[in-house]
């Protein structure tokens, strides 16, 4: 049993989808970031950054959306979603996660949270222009990558790579040049969307923007 701290359409997105993808039996508690919550004593007892997701597994606290991804992949191996230890195609796996986790979220988190780095007007708006063309040379990249070697980031099995890249790609739907503007990501983004479990995770965490 599970237990995912969520918030609607934040980086919890991915874990949600996976769980639902593996069919594993899970609990949602809602952190109200717009209300502070995740800066709770309470909370951060669960995730010292203060940050969504946190997540308990058997009870026991874990956070950081990828590491929490790999994880529910790894736990389920029925479903597919992590392709075996010695494959290349882990190799593979082990290489768009992180990629997409440590250049492309992190990017998405200053083009969200300039704060982050300097509270000034200017210096956050620097601070966005700056992640802006880094996501979209991101985009450029994957873009190319799907067009060469799609439809999913393994080539043609499905993976929890894909996922993480699909809530990414969500995060951008306001952007200036939003992810669906590169042809093989829009592709990718309709099949991924035709699964089962978008559906599902709309009516669930109340989602309505980018059905
Ligand atoms: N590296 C973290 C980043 C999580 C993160 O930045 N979450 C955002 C929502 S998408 C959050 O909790 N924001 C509230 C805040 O920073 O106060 C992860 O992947 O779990």
């Amino acid at each position: 049993m599970y237990t995912l701290y969520y918030s609607p359409g934040a980086a919890s997105l991915a874990v949600h989808l996976a769980l639902l993808e593996v069919g594993a039996a899970y609990k949602l508690e809602k952190v109200d970031i717009e209300a502070g919550a995740q800066r709770d004593p309470n909370y951060l007892k669960l995730n010292p950054n203060g940050v969504v997701p946190a997540m308990l597994i058997e009870g026991k606290p874990f956070y950081e959306a990828a590491g929490l991804l790999m994880t529910i992949a790894d736990r389920h191996p029925q479903a597919g979603l992590a392709p075996a230890l010695d494959s290349l195609e882990r190799a593979a796996w082990n290489q768009w996660i992180m990629h997409l986790t440590n250049t492309v979220q992190a990017a998405f988190r200053l083009w969200f949270y300039p704060q982050d780095i300097d509270s000034a007007a200017e210096a956050q708006a620097l601070t966005k222009a700056a992640a802006r063309s880094k996501i979209e040379a991101a985009w450029t990249r994957l873009d190319a990558q799907l067009a060469a070697n799609g439809p999913y980031l393994l080539g043609s099995t499905f993976s929890a790579a894909d996922l993480m890249l699909l809530m990414l790609m969500r995060w951008s739907r306001n952007m200036p040049k939003p992810a669906t503007e590169w042809a093989a990501l829009r592709e990718f983004a309709a099949k991924m969307k035709a699964r089962p479990s978008w559906a599902r995770l709309y009516e669930i965490e109340g989602l309505t923007e980018w059905a």
